[in-house]
């Protein structure tokens, strides 16, 4: 076995709420006036919700807004981000998805989860993989979001493996970043499947136990 444990990024790996970020985002744009489309959603993969709402404020030229009216805009995003997670059911993870992390684990690979969101537990009980992974490192335990490792070494510290074993599968291209300097190999899907530190391209998740196995 190349890898004794696969830590998996949520948004954009195991389901699609990228989309439901959009829509989030976009409402908090429209009522601005702040130019948002979906290219430039694609810049919010994987970085928290702050930090997303700092990069949004780059096309903002309205008044200087205080902490405390970023942290209400911010509220208010997730306000609406989670009327969208109130619809998602076991419906949005595909087959594949499921079965392949049945199939890991059938083969004694240890299964984790390492996500920005702190909204990551609803997210898995909605869709109904939260009885499935040995480990859910998100973002109510970590204090720097990728790029920065630690979502990724808390992970692999939750399902006791070292971080050289774990393989990181992720979307974002500040995920993979976080993979590798956290001393892990990576495995690139969707957008991150062009980033050069990437050490694997897939084209799905069935792909993993060729690489692993
Ligand atoms: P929340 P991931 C990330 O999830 C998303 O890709 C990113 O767009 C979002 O801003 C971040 O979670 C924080 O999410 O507002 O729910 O805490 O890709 O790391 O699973
Ligand atoms: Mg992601």
């Amino acid at each position: 076995m190349k890898f004794k444990g696969i830590i998996f990024d949520l948004d954009g790996v195991l389901v699609h709420t990228d989309k439901l970020h959009y829509r989030a985002w976009k409402k908090i744009a429209d009522a601005r006036g702040i130019p948002f489309n979906e290219e430039m959603n694609n810049l919010l993969r994987g970085v928290s919700r702050m930090e997303s709402l700092e990069i949004i404020l780059r096309n903002y030229h309205g008044p200087a807004l205080s902490a405390e009216e970023k942290e209400a805009i911010a509220e208010e995003k997730n306000r609406y981000y989670r009327e969208e997670l109130e619809t998602m059911t076991p419906e949005d993870v595909t087959e594949e998805v499921r079965e392949s992390l049945t199939a890991l684990k059938a083969a004694g690979i240890k299964v984790a989860v390492g996500s920005s969101s702190k909204n990551t537990r609803f997210i898995l009980k909605q869709v109904g993989l939260d009885k499935i992974f040995d480990g859910v490192s998100d973002g109510t335990n970590i204090t720097k979001s990728k790029p920065d490792p630690e979502v990724f070494l808390k992970a692999a510290e939750y399902v006791s493996l070292a971080p050289a074993d774990c393989l990181v599968v992720e979307d974002a291209v500040a995920g993979i970043e976080a993979a590798k300097s956290g001393g892990m190999k990576a495995a690139g899907i969707g957008d991150a499947a062009s980033c050069e530190k990437t050490d694997y391209r897939i084209a799905a998740l069935a792909d993993l136990k060729d690489i692993v196995l």
